[in-house]
């Protein structure tokens, strides 16, 4: 059963989303022009993105399936039945069914920022498992998020798979952990304190990690140029897309990929009656995808207010699931 979303996105008289505004205007005005990754996932980039998933190159999903079903059994001891389950960023939910069968939870709470992914993907997950409560929720988890009150008084276990912490620099990253444990904190019972199941892609070779985010299919490509189409379409922009190409590179200093929109050419454009010029060659900063070994895994999430309790690989040790204690 699918109780209906809970929507608090904050949209102007316009209907432009305030926030998507402020960050592409900001972002654009800065001298190495960024957008924030998040602004990748319109209906179209989520569309890529499950596209990406299914790459030869893009090995993040297929090992972190491999690790939900090798350890299914170490799941439900380590967790229990009996939790309510709320994944950060649930996409298209593709994951969750291993991890739920695993563990029995009594909810499922999805919670997406694209509305129309979110309650199509839990209408397809309760096909697949009709007794299951879902209250999808329409959010940026990012923030603190109000859990629906269905929940009260249940234990909880956050899920974060993905490796979605990637995306952000690890100043960042700590705050949003703290304000997970914040969210997963109000309303659990007396004496069950949170957990969280997070994925983490590991530091691995170059000669892996760029094809992964520069595929040969141009998979990627067409999900990092869509955001420029977005752009356009939300915030009444006028970028030439086929101005700009799709740049992968491996930064070894801060062990991240970071993926970035090229200008082949001197452009002139603008985003919300705003002037913006870029010379040919100059960037924008759209993803960074941060990977961990185990030690700097642990120390993000003690710095996020959480305590590691196991850790998990698949059998190439490429990406790592790891549980850990509020
Ligand atoms: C969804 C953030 C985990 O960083 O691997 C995939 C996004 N970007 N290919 C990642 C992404 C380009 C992905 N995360």
């Amino acid at each position: 059963t699918v109780q209906q979303a809970l929507r608090i996105v904050d949209e102007d008289e316009a209907g432009i989303d305030k926030a998507f505004k402020r960050d592409v205007l900001k972002g654009l005005s800065e001298p190495q022009k960024a957008v924030p990754a998040r602004w990748f996932y319109d209906e179209r980039g989520s569309q890529l993105f499950e596209d990406i998933t299914r790459l030869p190159e893009y090995y993040p999903t297929r090992a972190e399936k491999e690790i939900l079903r090798a350890h299914s059994g170490d799941f439900r001891a380590a967790i229990g039945p009996g939790r309510a389950v709320v994944e950060f960023g649930s996409g298209s939910s593709a994951k969750t069914p291993l991890l739920l069968r695993a563990i029995e939870p009594l909810a499922y709470v999805p919670i997406d920022i694209s509305g129309e992914f979110l309650r199509a993907s839990a209408d397809r997950l309760a096909e697949k498992l009709p007794d299951l409560p879902i209250h999808p929720v329409e959010a940026d988890f990012t923030r603190r998020v109000t859990m629906p009150a269905e929940i009260d008084g249940t234990a909880r276990l956050g899920f974060f798979p993905g490796s979605t912490i990637g995306n952000m620099v690890p100043r960042t990253a700590v705050d949003m952990l703290r304000e997970m444990r914040a969210t997963l904190e109000a309303g659990s019972p007396e004496g069950a304190p949170p957990l969280l199941l997070i994925g983490m892609d590991r530091i691995k070779s170059r000669k892996l990690l760029i094809p992964a985010y520069d595929d040969s299919q141009g998979v990627t490509a067409a999900f990092n140029l869509n955001l420029i189409t977005r752009i356009n379409r939300e915030l009444d922009g006028t970028m030439p897309v086929d101005a700009f190409r799709h740049k992968a590179v491996w930064n070894d200093d801060i062990a991240r990929v970071e993926m970035h929109l090229e200008a082949q050419r001197d452009i002139a454009f603008t985003v919300c009656e705003r002037e913006f010029t870029m010379s040919a060659g100059e960037t924008i900063h759209t993803e960074n995808s941060h990977k961990y070994g185990r030690r700097s895994a642990a120390a993000l999430l003690l710095a996020g207010g959480w305590t590691p309790l196991e850790r998990w690989n698949d059998h190439d040790s490429r990406f790592m699931l790891i549980l850990a204690e509020a």
